[in-house]
């Protein structure tokens, strides 16, 4: 829903409003249609088939990963399916992960409770407690960007996790929910759709799709190596710099390493 109150410019008033919902006029049914493209495996590294991948990270030069059901923090490498380095976080259920290049900020899917961790290894500095499911996050731009398995991105304020605004993903009008794990690129955000093959390029300010790809060939890979129904691509990660893409899923024995193409 629009609050026009606060597109009036008493700002200070406005200060009590709830989240801002974003929207563009023109947002309907003319959406331009979304580029279609597949995922490419260009390399396969080991992961850890009992990890319950939720976030998939770059952090100060390293690969971290939250993992689900059992839950924890770990540092990852693509050389050995082994954790470097992991945290338990028995009694809750971690989810998405993302850095601001200082902290680490992980999710819990419905415990609502972000956890807070700097330095190297990462040790908790703080728990803020928020209101919803926790799905993925990613930072971009001084906010930290939620999925909650609805069709809603939520940005938040990384000091206090307070929502700042909102946006409703639309793919050429309809709302796309299940979104779950993200990764915040320069021009769009993207996202797994939970049990699917699919992961959606999103635009930040409009909340149109951009992209819709078919990672159906990194399903295809695993099969026959995977034994629960809920082992479904999730997870993740540009690395800064290379802007190298790599994918996992949760209970997947293989991280891959793609590269985005337009369909033959
Ligand atoms: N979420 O990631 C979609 C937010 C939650 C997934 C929870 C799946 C059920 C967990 C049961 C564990 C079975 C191995
Ligand atoms: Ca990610």
């Amino acid at each position: 829903m629009r609050r026009p109150f606060c597109s009036l410019s008493l700002s200070l008033l406005c200060l009590a409003c709830a989240p801002t919902q974003r929207q563009t006029p023109d947002a309907g049914a003319q959406d331009s249609k979304p580029q279609r493209l597949v995922a490419q495996v260009v390399h396969t590294y080991p992961h850890d088939p009992t990890a319950f991948t939720q976030g998939l990270q770059f952090h100060q030069g390293q690969l971290y990963e939250s993992t689900g059901e059992k839950g924890d923090l770990r540092r990852i490498s693509l050389d050995q399916a082994a954790p470097l380095w992991k945290q338990s976080l028995p009694g809750v259920f971690p989810e998405g992960l993302a850095s601001d290049g200082e902290r680490l900020y992980q999710l819990t899917w419905q415990d609502e409770t972000l956890f807070v961790w700097s330095g190297a290894p990462p040790a908790q500095e703080k728990q803020v407690a928020y209101p919803g499911e926790g799905w993925g996050l990613c930072y971009w731009k001084g906010q930290l960007v939620r999925s909650d398995g609805t069709a809603t991105l939520r940005f938040h304020d990384p000091k206090d996790f307070h929502e700042k605004s909102q946006v409703q993903v639309t793919l050429q009008g309809a709302p796309q929910d299940m979104l779950n794990e993200l990764e915040c690129a320069e021009d769009g955000v993207y996202a797994n759709v939970w049990h699917s093959s699919t992961v959606l390029k999103i635009d930040y300010a409009t909340g149109r799709v951009l992209a819709v790809i078919d990672a159906s060939a990194l399903a295809e890979a695993v099969r026959g190596r995977v034994h629960s129904f809920e082992a479904v691509l999730n997870g993740i990660a540009l690395e800064p710099g290379t802007n190298r893409m790599f994918l996992t899923g949760k209970l997947w024995p293989d991280l891959f390493e793609v590269v985005l193409v337009g369909p033959a």
